[in-house]
This record gives structure tokens, C-alpha cells and sequence, in this order.
């Protein structure tokens, strides 16, 4: 992969179901994952992408009318191949979580509440070898707060509910910046099971 080409399409409901062409908007690098919330409090949904081969975040703000301004580039961990918007902090402001899969980590992000963002704190979430490729939140001890809940690869993935959830993983291989794919599903008795795609 080269750092060059990545950007947002974004595609607006004509109101019935059909979409009008779409919006482009340039990332820093690969986009490899995107996320949307709202990260102002205006109401209108945000845009953010993990720019897989520049180890950053591009953030872009609603205009408030569908059209975005320009992006404001964050410092994330190397090959950050997915994103998550969610609010982490109990402020109604949504957070960011990127994968950081050559670190072995995931990178927290927290709005200042005006829709920056603070510098990333990063916990980790394996050993080498076991690159988090995706991440979701979820309350998963019922207290009302998002936990975060990384897949791994090739081991398995955790899931807070399903058993029986696959997911495709983005698996960087080692030495490379070739990109792979794998299905990972989960049986009824926890057992994961990798598939190449
Ligand atoms: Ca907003
Ligand atoms: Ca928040
Ligand atoms: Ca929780």
C-alpha cells in the first residue's frame, strides 16, 4: 500500500431511498476505517477515518449541512486499521477508539467537547503477534459505561453478547504493509475459528 489516494465518499438520501453522487473528502493517507458521531453537540453527525498507512486520525466537522470543513489530523499508533466514535466520558460528546495493530494497542481519544480532540492514550490489548484489526464498544459490566472490546488475530475475538458473530479482520502481516483478510467466527462453545477471505 502507498500513502497516497484515501479519502470519504459520502452519499446523500434523495429522501426515498436513492442516494445522489457522491462527496468526496481527502484523508490523510489510507482510509482504513471511518466512524461517525457527533463530536460538536450540534446534532449533525460527524466524520472521522483511521488513515492506516500515515499512523494518524482525520477529523472532519459538519457544517451542519451535510457538507464537511477541513480535516483536522490526529497522532495515532502505527496501522490504526479501524475507528470507533462513542462517549466515553459521560460529557454526551463521542470519543474516538482506534485499533493501533502494529503496537498491539488501542488508542483513547477524548473530546475536549467542542469536537477536538485530546492526545491518544493507549492501553494494550495482546502480545506480539495478536494485532487488535478491529473494535467495538459496549457496556459489558451493565454500569452504563462503553467498555472496549478489540478482535484479535489469529487467536480469536472477544464479543461482549453473540456467540455466533463473524467478523472480517484487516491483519497487517508482519515485515510488510501487505493487507490480508480473515473471517473470524465463534462457535456456541467460544471456539474461534479463522477463515482466509
Ligand atoms: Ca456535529
Ligand atoms: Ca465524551
Ligand atoms: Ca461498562
Amino acid at each position: 500500500m502507498s500513502n497516497i489516494g484515501g479519502s470519504i465518499s459520502v452519499l446523500m438520501n434523495n429522501g426515498n431511498g436513492t442516494f445522489a453522487p457522491k462527496v468526496s473528502y481527502a484523508t490523510n493517507g489510507n482510509a482504513s476505517g471511518i466512524a461517525m458521531g457527533d463530536f460538536n453537540g450540534d446534532g449533525k453527525a460527524d466524520l472521522v477515518s483511521s488513515n492506516w498507512s500515515t499512523a494518524t486520525i482525520s477529523v472532519f466537522i459538519n457544517n451542519g449541512n451535510g457538507t464537511f470543513a477541513a480535516k483536522v489530523d490526529y497522532t495515532a499508533m502505527q496501522f490504526p486499521s479501524n475507528i470507533v466514535a462513542g462517549d466515553l466520558n459521560g460529557d454526551n460528546k463521542a470519543d474516538l477508539v482506534a485499533t493501533g495493530s502494529w503496537d498491539n494497542v488501542v488508542s483513547v481519544f477524548i473530546n475536549n467537547g467542542n469536537g477536538t480532540f485530546q492526545n491518544q492514550v493507549t492501553y494494550p490489548t495482546g502480545y506480539y503477534g495478536q494485532s487488535p484489526n478491529d473494535v467495538a464498544l459496549g457496556d459489558v459490566n451493565g454500569d452504563s459505561k462503553l467498555d472496549i472490546v478489540t478482535g484479535v488475530v489469529p487467536a480469536g475475538v472477544a464479543l461482549p453478547s453473540s456467540r455466533t458473530t463473524a467478523t472480517a479482520l484487516s491483519v497487517p502481516l508482519m515485515g510488510t504493509t501487505s493487507l490480508v483478510r480473515l473471517k473470524v467466527s465463534l462457535s456456541a462453545t467460544w471456539t474461534a475459528t479463522a477463515t482466509w477471505i
